[in-house]
């Protein structure tokens, strides 16, 4: 049978922790095939970002196009998409062909609370790009904005996934606890119309998380590939990221990678 393809529109990480270089390693990890669209290119280390150079949308265009009407998808994901321009033509090119199983990690705000998209980019992510969802992996500060409610508790979290669903028209939603203080740092908050779940997980005591937030949405949308179900799919994914949590790599001076290969990585 045909291996399964996911594609990545997403921005690049030239350190290799996040973005499209994480991407490309959960999609391997999980047997399928990855495909990607970079929006953007960042200089970036274990530190920080030193610059960010967005594509021309025409060359997302092509890639996405390229991908599409020869290889074709099972499953996409979104990541960082910087500026309203880009968000436009990704909507569009999501709309022409028919991308199905779309999994939007909605980057507007860091786990840390920076804003990393300017507002108008925030309203066009939100009326445009989010209602394409199947599932949406909002963190706690996206899911303020996107729910219009002040989360410091789980109550509010799960609050916050009923009303993301219901305003934004997605399949299903995952609140990200990952900015959350103490006991609620490894709880996420599942919603999809029907069943509201609470995802429980180790905490790992790592400085090295770089990369949670890229590798969780794009193994939902390899586990989507694969043809899991939506809560399924979700699930293991979050599961995954633990392991890699638990197996993150001590490089740099910063705040280093999770490692996704964890079975291959020799302590
Ligand atoms: O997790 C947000 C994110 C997405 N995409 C790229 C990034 C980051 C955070 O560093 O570098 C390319």
């Amino acid at each position: 049978s045909k291996v399964p393809v996911a594609l990545t529109i997403a921005g690049s990480d030239s350190g290799g922790g996040a973005g499209i270089q994480a991407d490309l390693r959960t999609f391997a990890f999980h047997c399928v095939h990855g495909t990607s669209a970079i929006t953007c290119v960042t200089a970036q280390n274990t530190l920080g970002v030193t610059r960010v150079d967005a594509m021309a949308k025409e060359a997302i265009e092509q890639q996405i196009k390229a991908v599409c009407e020869d290889i074709g998808v099972q499953a996409a994901k979104t990541g960082m998409l910087l500026n309203q321009e880009i968000i436009t033509t990704v909507v569009k090119q999501i709309d022409t062909h028919a991308i199905p199983n779309l999994v939007v990690d909605p980057v507007m705000v860091s786990r840390t609370g920076a804003q990393l998209i300017d507002d108008e980019a925030v309203k066009t992510l939100r009326d445009s790009l989010i209602p394409l969802a199947t599932v949406l992996t909002p963190n706690r500060y996206e899911a303020q904005i996107l729910s219009g409610l002040e989360i410091k508790s789980l109550d509010d979290m799960k609050a916050a996934a009923q009303t993301i669903h219901e305003k934004l028209k997605v399949k299903a939603v995952l609140v990200k606890g990952g900015g959350m203080q103490g006991s609620l740092r490894g709880i996420d908050i599942w919603f999809d119309g029907k069943n509201l779940e609470t995802l429980f997980t180790q905490l790992v005591a790592t400085k090295n998380t770089h990369g949670t937030g890229c590798t969780l949405s794009a193994a939902i949308a390899a586990n989507l590939a694969r043809g899991d179900s939506l809560f399924k799919a979700a699930r293991q994914a979050k599961e995954y990221v633990s392991y890699a949590l638990n197996n993150a790599l001590d490089i740099g001076k910063g705040q280093g990678p999770v490692g996704h290969f964890f079975p291959l990585l020799k302590k």
